[in-house]
């Protein structure tokens, strides 16, 4: 009765290439009618009372285009991106989320990719974190990136800390001066970590939500950038935790259907549309890089630099 099932289960996994061998041999097992073999899948998963990773579409990924094909390109894309507007001279990415959801990794991960080696840059797993802290991205010996980050807290309180609403509004329109450390119970109003007159160059021009996985269905969205206009993404890390078949297969990760759907409930609950959403896995414990984790993480930061210029030269009419 649960051949079929079982069947998809053990050969669909996350690879194409096997799906499709699998539904060869399914088309090929004697299975009258479709249908049938659907009732049976289903009876299946209800007994094992969880969702299977299954693919929707045999060989596409349910991303408009294959992430590992673009990687070079998305590399050449950061690596020339300047701000058109002259008087920016980084564009700032300001990443939240609750501790230890991974934005120190993002951080991390990014600059591995972009100096293609395994670095420290943000300490990830910092108990103590929860400062403003901006991070530039060396190019080489005398330059930088021309985005930056900005990293922080998130607004979770398990244990009394965390980021006041209002301090990332005012991080949000340039107010905060890096360094700052946040206090959960006052936001800042004055003193030297106070920027009373930030410029555009201080001001955040993409936030960035990171959202952990397995922290999917506690997520809410404060409705704090509608009022700013500032682009909002989110990223989903910890996919490889979660999703055991993603671990070994990570360059799929847009095929799976398990994180699709996922991606579909971070979207509700965040209110925002499911293509502002991106797979992650973070670099964290890895001694050198690999292609399939850096194309997913090229993908998303490609994204956020592409509508933080959007959003500059909007500003600019
Ligand atoms: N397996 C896995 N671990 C991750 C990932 N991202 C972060 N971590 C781990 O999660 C922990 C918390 O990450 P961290 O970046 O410090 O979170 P932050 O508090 O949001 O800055 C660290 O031990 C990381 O190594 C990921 O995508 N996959
Ligand atoms: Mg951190």
């Amino acid at each position: 009765m649960a051949r079929l099932g079982v069947f998809r289960l053990e050969v669909g996994g996350e690879d194409p290439e096997r799906v499709r061998t699998g539904r060869q041999s399914w088309r090929e097992s004697g299975q009258q009618d479709r249908r049938d073999a659907r009732a049976e899948f289903t009876i299946w998963q209800g007994m094992k009372g969880r969702v299977p990773t299954v693919l929707e579409n045999s060989g596409k990924s349910w991303k408009k285009s294959d992430p590992g094909k673009n990687s070079e390109e998305n590399l050449s894309f950061l690596k020339s991106y300047q701000p058109r507007n002259t008087d920016i001279k980084h564009l700032r990415i300001l990443v939240h989320g609750p501790v230890g959801s991974g934005k120190s990794s993002f951080i991390n991960s990014v600059n591995n990719v972009l100096q293609n080696r395994i670095t420290c840059r943000a300490p990830a797993d910092a108990v103590t974190g929860g400062s403003y802290t901006t991070y530039k991205i060396s190019k080489d010996p005398e330059g930088s990136y021309s985005f930056m980050f900005s990293d922080t807290m998130g607004f979770e309180k398990p244990d009394g800390r965390g980021v006041h609403v209002e301090d990332i509004k005012l991080a949000l329109k340039g107010h905060v001066k890096d360094g700052y450390k946040f206090k959960p119970e006052e936001p800042l109003t004055e003193g030297d970590f106070y920027n009373p007159s930030p410029t555009l160059d201080d001001r955040v021009h993409v936030l960035v939500s990171v959202v952990p996985a397995y922290m999917i269905s506690l997520m809410n969205n404060e409705a704090f950038c509608a009022s700013t206009g500032i682009p909002q993404l989110a990223i989903i890390t910890n996919i490889d935790r979660e999703c055991p078949k993603v671990r070994g297969n990570i360059k799929y990760a847009y095929w799976s259907k398990v994180l699709m759907e996922w991606v579909e409930k971070c979207s509700f609950l965040l209110g925002m549309p499911p293509n502002c959403i991106f797979l992650v896995k973070n670099y964290h414990s890895e001694t050198k890089t690999s292609d399939d984790i850096d194309a997913l993480i090229l993908v998303a930061l490609r994204e956020m630099v592409s509508v933080g210029e959007d959003f500059l030269n909007d500003l600019q009419g």
